[in-house]
């Protein structure tokens, strides 16, 4: 900052009278940093993977995938160990995230809608409230356009998946190709952003592309995991009679195993790539810490790591997201902010995707998005206090013509059960089995009770507390797709 911007500055926030400590802290820092701010609202920055699992993480007990800067987060703060999406799929999930809301209502429900223009975020409720608000990095909604979106001072993204070296970005208007890595390149930008002066609070989201498939680590990591042996997961052939006929119908195509594996065509390739970008996005994550810390902001800043989906690894014959099982609904979500989290801890009550943008608002003690959404703040539970907090929710994916492997998909989660069924979207009887199972003492979900006569109870009280749950969120009548016929072909190369 200037001499003169800096007298203009201290003019303009009233604050001519500062004392000399703050003038003088003005100069030393000089041009490096950063001009003085008074404002002690947290800065909230956002860093956003795409598809990666809870498990990956070594904090969330990864064998052998090393996390360091993700674990030091949760060490110095709190881990959701039980975070999940309301929809396992890209858009529909980031557009929970922004607006609190199920897809049915911000109507996101596949990836190649646009976030609807006039619909309330968190990001811009906090721009309203004078926080300077950037978006880097992937963004993903509507596959066509890289227009800056409403809520964000600073726009550096780009259309679609992005690809893992020099993607197009869309700079504040100026569209240009990034040579190199991805996960570096957001990262260069993000650092700049956050190195700019900043009089104000602000809000930074990073979206990642990494662990997005197809898969490419770095040279650095791409034979980081040669020499370990790659098992397959252990429910990998649980696709027999207990479950529905889906699962074993798409073995073969892109979202099975026995598929062409995104073109890889080995498992342990497969397997190798996709934890391979990991580290990349691990060493992000520490350079955004250390750029925090330079600027003097790190403890005064939410810092929130999160997925906008989970990924199966095999798990009933799967390599993908968009179905109710535990490896695709289940997101990695670590929060630091010392201020507010005076105690580190690991967090079992279940949240939601839907639950970032209420939490985020009322740590920042902004302007609520209203009683009508959806998910609630989580900000107590960072500090032990469960009271009345959740027991059960519902999860909804619609049948999308483009991936047609997974049919429609509504179900409901409690601390201790599951029950999904896959409705054809005309109320006639549903064509694929359902599904009931006791995730207390079955948590990989190879156990189908939903025919046993000692559980049909259990059954119809969770059909009840579905249509309960989905009366309470606006959800009813519930609209989908009408009777997908599942294809095995595989997808256009172009959304691949
Ligand atoms: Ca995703």
């Amino acid at each position: 900052m200037t001499h003169m911007n800096r007298r203009r500055f201290l003019k303009a926030s009233g604050a001519l009278a500062a004392t000399a400590a703050a003038s003088q802290s003005c100069a030393v820092l000089g041009s490096k940093v950063h001009a003085v701010r008074r404002d002690r609202r947290p800065n909230v920055v956002v860093i956003l993977t795409d598809d990666q699992r809870w498990d990956c993480m070594s904090c969330a007990g990864h064998p052998f995938l090393k996390t360091p800067n993700m674990d030091r987060l949760a060490a110095e703060g709190a881990r959701f160990a039980n975070a999940f999406v309301t929809t396992s799929l890209c858009s529909p999930s980031r557009a929970s995230m922004l607006s609190g809301l199920y897809a049915h209502t911000h109507q996101v429900i596949n990836n190649f809608t646009d976030f609807p223009k006039a619909l309330a975020s968190y990001p811009r409720r906090l721009q309203e409230a004078g926080y300077e608000t950037a978006y880097i990095g992937k963004w993903h909604m509507n596959e066509k356009t890289d227009e800056k979106q409403p809520g964000f001072d600073f726009w550096a993204s780009h259309k679609g998946q992005g690809t893992y070296y020099d993607t197009t970005f869309n700079i504040e208007g100026n569209r240009q190709v990034l040579k190199g890595y991805y996960t570096h390149r957001v990262t260069d930008l993000a650092e700049d952003w956050l190195r700019r002066p900043h009089t104000r609070p602000f809000l930074m989201i990073l979206g990642h592309k990494a662990p997005h498939g197809p898969f490419q680590p770095e040279p650095k990591y791409e034979h980081i995991f040669d020499n370990i042996k790659i098992e397959k997961p252990a429910t990998v052939n649980d696709i027999g009679e207990g479950k529905p006929s889906w699962v074993r119908e798409r073995l073969a195509t892109w979202h099975g195993i026995n598929g062409p594996l995104y073109g890889l065509q080995e498992w342990d390739k497969f397997i190798r790539c996709y934890l391979g970008v990991l580290p990349s996005v691990d060493d992000s994550v520490g350079r955004i810490y250390e750029t925090l810390r330079a600027i003097g902001q790190l403890d005064n800043t939410l810092l929130i790591y999160l997925s906008d989906n989970g990924f199966m690894l095999g798990e009933h014959g799967g390599i993908d997201k968009r179905c109710m099982y535990e490896e695709s609904i289940r997101v990695p979500l670590v929060v630091r902010y010392p201020e507010w989290i005076t105690t580190p801890r690991v967090v079992n009550e279940m949240v939601l995707n839907i639950d970032l943008a209420p939490s985020i608002l009322d740590l920042c003690g902004a302007q609520p998005l209203g009683r009508r959404i959806h998910g609630r703040s989580w900000k107590n539970l960072l500090r032990g206090d469960a009271r009345g907090w959740r027991r059960s929710w519902y999860y909804e994916y619609n049948y999308e013509k483009e991936f047609p492997y997974t049919p429609n998909v509504r179900g409901v989660r409690t601390d201790e059960w599951k029950y999904i069924h896959y409705p054809n979207g005309d109320g006639q009887p549903d064509k694929y089995k359902a599904e009931l199972y006791h995730l207390a003492s079955d948590p990989l979900e190879t156990k189908n009770l939903i025919d046993a006569p000692e559980h049909a109870d259990r059954v119809r009280q969770l059909r009840a507390e579905l249509l309960a749950l989905q009366k309470a969120a606006g959800g009813l009548p519930d609209v989908m797709p009408v009777n997908p016929e599942l294809k095995m072909e595989m997808p256009e190369q172009s959304i691949r």
